[in-house]
């Protein structure tokens, strides 16, 4: 990870080297955190976070349903995060919002212990690398099912979720894939271990639905959106392993990941990017570089007011 000069925390702007927290962090012990993802694209009209309000909106909704009240609204966030990205002199950088339950009293039950915020942004290049982003991931179904709605809630994009994906993750890399790809606990397509996933087949798009235990991705909205502009029909559907195997094309998403093509799953090959997840990934990028006016909406400038939802 690549330091940058301040980080945000509590209200305050502190050295990188300082940004420390108490051993005995309620957060640390039991994953009791929420948090986010967000990336800042260099525009011709300046830095634009993407999609900023929304993260922040998730990040509440998140928390709410922890039942952990945050002390900063998604405005106060909002201000801080472009305000941290001008003190750090960036102007394309991830953007990582996290609170957690701090320090005061261990145990499970999160009780008194304080909601700690912080902001940290540092420079974040292609997620799987770059070369993913051209010629396609090699992926693996996972043994590790997808946490469901009643073990963890899948719709907060909390800490301790995280061990499901990194557990993925890691199976996935040491048998020399790039990516996991897990399913439901009833056998259904669900999430990369950081991404959405695509699938095309006929010139249709389809992409597991919100039951099917799976963040519900910002960049996964942005695609559909862009999608359907292109003429494209999506199907936000229940997808089973073998129609990733028969995909003509597929594809993973996320913030960190942006649109990055898979090229084989448990070593069927499905030969990468094909010309549908081609054209996505193109008018994304023009999209985030604030270069498609269909999508302005969703540059969140430091100068400008942001449009209003719906405009
Ligand atoms: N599913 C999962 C499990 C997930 O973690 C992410 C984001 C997504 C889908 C896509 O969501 P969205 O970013 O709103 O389009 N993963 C974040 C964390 C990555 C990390 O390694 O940390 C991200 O992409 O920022």
């Amino acid at each position: 990870m690549r330091e940058t000069e301040k980080i945000w925390m509590n209200g305050e702007f502190v050295d990188w080297a300082e940004a420390k927290i108490h051993v005995g962090a309620h957060g640390l012990h039991y994953g009791s955190g929420v948090f986010e993802g967000i990336r800042c694209y260099e525009t011709d009209a300046g830095p634009a976070v993407f999609r900023l309000t929304d993260h922040l909106e998730r990040l509440h909704r998140s928390a709410q349903i922890l039942h952990m009240e945050l002390p900063y609204s998604v405005e106060e966030l909002r201000t801080a995060s472009h305000e941290l990205i001008a003190a750090n002199g960036l102007s394309e950088c991830y953007l990582r919002p996290i609170a957690f339950y701090g320090y005061g009293e261990l145990g499970v039950h999160p009780g008194p212990n304080p909601v700690d915020v912080v902001l940290m942004t540092w420079p974040w290049g292609a997620y799987l690398g770059e070369d993913a982003l051209e010629k396609g991931i090699r992926a693996k179904v996972s043994s590790w099912k997808r946490v469901g709605p009643n073990t963890i809630p899948h719709v907060a994009k909390a800490t301790g979720i995280y061990l499901n994906s990194m557990l993925a993750v890691i199976e996935a890399t040491r048998a020399g894939y790039e990516e996991a790809i897990l399913l439901t606990d009833d056998g259904y397509v669900a999430d990369g271990s950081g991404e959405n996933i695509f699938v095309v087949r006929d010139e249709i798009i389809s992409t597991p639905d919100l039951s099917a235990s799976i963040l519900q991705g910002i960049t996964r909205h942005t695609v559909i959106e862009i999608a359907q502009t292109l003429g494209y029909a999506v199907h936000e559907r229940q997808l089973i392993r073998s129609d990733l195997y028969i995909a003509d094309e597929l594809f993973m998403c996320g913030t960190a990941a942006e649109v990055t093509p898979v090229r084989s799953v448990d070593d069927h090959e499905i030969g990468a990017p094909g010309p549908v997840t081609k054209a996505i990934q193109d008018v994304f990028f023009e999209v985030v570089r604030g270069r498609d006016e269909r999508f302005s909406r969703w540059l969140e400038y430091a100068e400008k007011t942001p449009a209003a939802p719906g405009s």
